[in-house]
């Protein structure tokens, strides 16, 4: 790995937004496969925590929330205690807003933002304004007076005119969001966040390569199971063992394939894709293990995340 020069940052960021502005787009656009949708340690309480984005100066730990807009409803109350609950601890605050919304129908503004803008300002946390769906404004003008207005609700502070779905300016958002956040070790541990939802896609990756070379003759009951998950620091290099798991030995012989040739192929096929997603140099080892019944084992399912 690269020693950087730059210390490391981290921290926790807090996306709110009225509903439909954007923010769950803009969260898988910044994820692409870097990023993990993954759900909290057990012991912390915040359940919002929907992306967590290491790169190799920083990790920023996203929290998404539900829109915050007005309503007299208590389900939509509570939903907006919720989002404003998830400053408390942030770093810092992104506000996304739906620009295309405000270029067409002004009048709108006061309405959505009248309480965010009071209740951001006494939160005292770093704020950046993103003006989102600017793909759908054809006039400059139109995004400058925007700009202005963001500037006049909120003085002096950034806003990022983007588009959330094309990527527009995502990557300088990034580079200011990461410029603002504390120095600080990872939150979360490299590999709790990253191995959770990416041992089920390297298990699901196993399991399309076992379809694709057997086709009809593969058995329905064939599960994927990660034995071992581990990254050298000093090379980078990952380690996988995967166990799949039939439930007759006949199959097992099928995938082995004559002198481990078809299994073989199936890893061959695997691995590229899992480099892709894991994104470091994988070393992948494959086993086939007969287990009867398989299907019917609650223990066993409940170890595979499946029962
Ligand atoms: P959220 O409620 O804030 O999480 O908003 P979503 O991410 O669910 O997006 C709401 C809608 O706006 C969806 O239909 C998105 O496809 C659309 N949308 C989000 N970002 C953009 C953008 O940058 N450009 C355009 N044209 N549409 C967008
Ligand atoms: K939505
Ligand atoms: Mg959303």
């Amino acid at each position: 790995m690269e020693q950087n020069q730059q210390p490391f940052k981290s921290g926790v960021v807090a996306l709110i937004g009225p509903p439909n502005a954007g923010k769950s787009t803009l969260l898988n656009t910044i994820i692409g496969e870097k990023v993990a949708i993954v759900s909290p340690k057990p012991q912390t309480t915040r359940n919002q925590i929907s992306g967590i984005h290491t790169r190799d100066d920083a990790q920023i730990v996203f929290l998404d929330t539900p829109g915050i807009h007005r309503s007299r409803l208590r389900l939509n109350r509570c939903m907006v205690d919720a989002a404003w609950k998830a400053l408390y601890g942030a770093d810092m605050v992104i506000l996304m807003l739906d620009g295309w919304r405000y270029a067409t129908r002004p009048e709108q503004w006061d309405r959505d933002l009248a309480s965010v803008a009071t209740n951001l300002a006494k939160s005292g946390l770093p704020l950046f304004v993103v003006l989102n769906k600017i793909d759908k404004i054809s006039s400059k003008e139109k995004i400058f007076s925007l700009l202005a207005r963001c500037q006049e609700q909120w003085p002096g502070t950034d806003v990022f005119p983007v588009s959330a779905v094309k990527g527009t300016n995502v990557d300088r958002l990034m580079d200011m969001i990461v410029a603002t956040l504390p120095q600080g070790m990872p939150l979360y541990d490299k590999d709790q966040l990253s191995t959770l939802p990416l041992r089920f896609m390297v298990t699901e990756i196993i399991r399309e390569k076992l379809f694709l070379t057997l086709q009809e003759e593969l058995p329905y009951n064939v599960a994927v199971d990660i034995d071992a998950w581990e990254q050298d620091p000093e090379t980078g290099l990952l380690t996988i063992v995967a166990t799949i798991y039939v439930s007759k030995a006949g199959y097992k012989g099928m995938i082995i394939g004559k002198g481990g040739r078809t299994l073989k192929r199936i890893g061959s096929m695997a691995r590229p894709e899992i480099v892709e997603l894991v994104g470091s140099k994988v070393f992948l080892e494959l086993w086939v293990k007969v287990k009867s019944r398989w299907t019917e084992d609650r223990q066993f399912l409940t170890g595979l995340g499946l029962g």
